[in-house]
């Protein structure tokens, strides 16, 4: 039931990408709207490469739990995977964490080149924004949800939230680890982009400030521990299944939950993060079977 509904919810995601971000042939296009095809290509080539879709999952999810419009949603759904390629495309590049292989396949600069990847990153962000604010004009009689659900996704992906993290994280590599940093850089690279989707929900959904409540405190101990399970992957995980090189933190000198207190502390922790993942949204009772499958799925992936 839960593994139907979570391709169900992934084949609405493609669908609705598809629909938004159509290939083109034009190398260059005589009339308006149209992207160039090289730019076009590069954007398309890491948004269609198979990536989990948690970000959007969870974002569709959430509004089915709270009652929403699906309709409306499929959008910002769409748009969140566009922000989060981005994000990975950019974190590739040789100036960030230079890495050649994401998803399964050489990475977008090691195809594109440097400059592409650049501006392939560029494009998803600013079309991701796009498509956001087409829909929100879609839905006037809901144009107060959209937009509060936009202005959420930027926050948290934005210089307080996903960036912000990142930043913390490049200026901190090779120091000694510190709590109360990596606490940060989890909290912001990583939480942030899976509470976003929660919230965005809840504003289409027209949730309850205790439901928008409950909702952010899954969204935080999802963040943390699946950031964790990404650093133990990254020291004990399978290559093959992850679709990328294992062993990178270690070498770049990246702080890390394994590097500060050791590998068995770490799943202690993670652990306990899940358990508190499904108690916040207890309050939903019956209506988060899928959420707690979510969290039950997660907490023993292997990529
Ligand atoms: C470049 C502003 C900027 C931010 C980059 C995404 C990111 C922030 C860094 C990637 C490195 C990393 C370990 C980030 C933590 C989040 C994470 C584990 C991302 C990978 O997400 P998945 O596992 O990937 O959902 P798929 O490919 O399944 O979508």
């Amino acid at each position: 039931m839960y593994r139907e509904q979570y391709s169900r919810y992934v084949s609405l995601v493609e669908e609705t990408i598809e629909k938004l971000l159509p290939k083109t042939e034009a190398v260059c296009p005589k009339e308006e709207g149209v992207m160039p095809q090289l730019l076009c290509e590069s954007m398309r080539y890491s948004l269609l490469a198979g990536g989990k879709r948690i970000r959007p999952v969870l974002l569709l999810a959430a509004c089915d739990m709270l009652g929403g419009d699906l309709e409306q949603a499929k959008a910002p759904a769409a748009a969140l995977e566009m922000i989060h390629t981005y994000s990975l495309i950019h974190d590739d590049l040789p100036g960030m964490d230079d890495d050649d292989f994401r998803r399964g396949r050489p990475t977008n600069h090691k195809v594109y080149g440097v400059g592409h990847a650049i501006l392939a990153g560029d494009g998803l962000l600013n079309y991701a924004y796009e498509c956001l604010l087409g829909n929100a004009a879609q839905y006037p009689e809901n144009l107060q949800g959209h937009v509060l659900a936009a202005k959420a996704i930027a926050n948290r992906a934005g210089v307080c939230g996903m960036i912000a993290g990142q930043s913390l994280d490049l200026s901190s590599e090779h120091m000694e680890p510190d709590a109360e940093r990596l606490g940060y850089i989890h909290a912001h690279k990583t939480a942030d982009l899976l509470t976003a989707p929660l919230l965005a929900a809840a504003y289409i959904a027209g949730a309850s400030e205790e439901q928008i409540d409950a909702l952010r405190r899954f969204g935080y101990c999802v963040g943390i521990a699946f950031q964790i399970d990404d650093d133990l992957l990254d020291v004990e995980g399978d290559a093959a299944l992850l679709g990328k090189q294992t062993g990178m933190d270690a070498q770049r000198g990246k702080m890390t939950w394994p590097a500060l207190m050791g590998v068995e502390a770490s799943r202690a922790r993670s652990a306990r993060l899940w358990d508190e993942a499904e108690e916040a949204i207890s309050i939903f009772g019956e209506r988060a079977w899928f959420m707690r499958g979510f969290a039950a799925q997660m907490r023993t992936r292997k990529s």
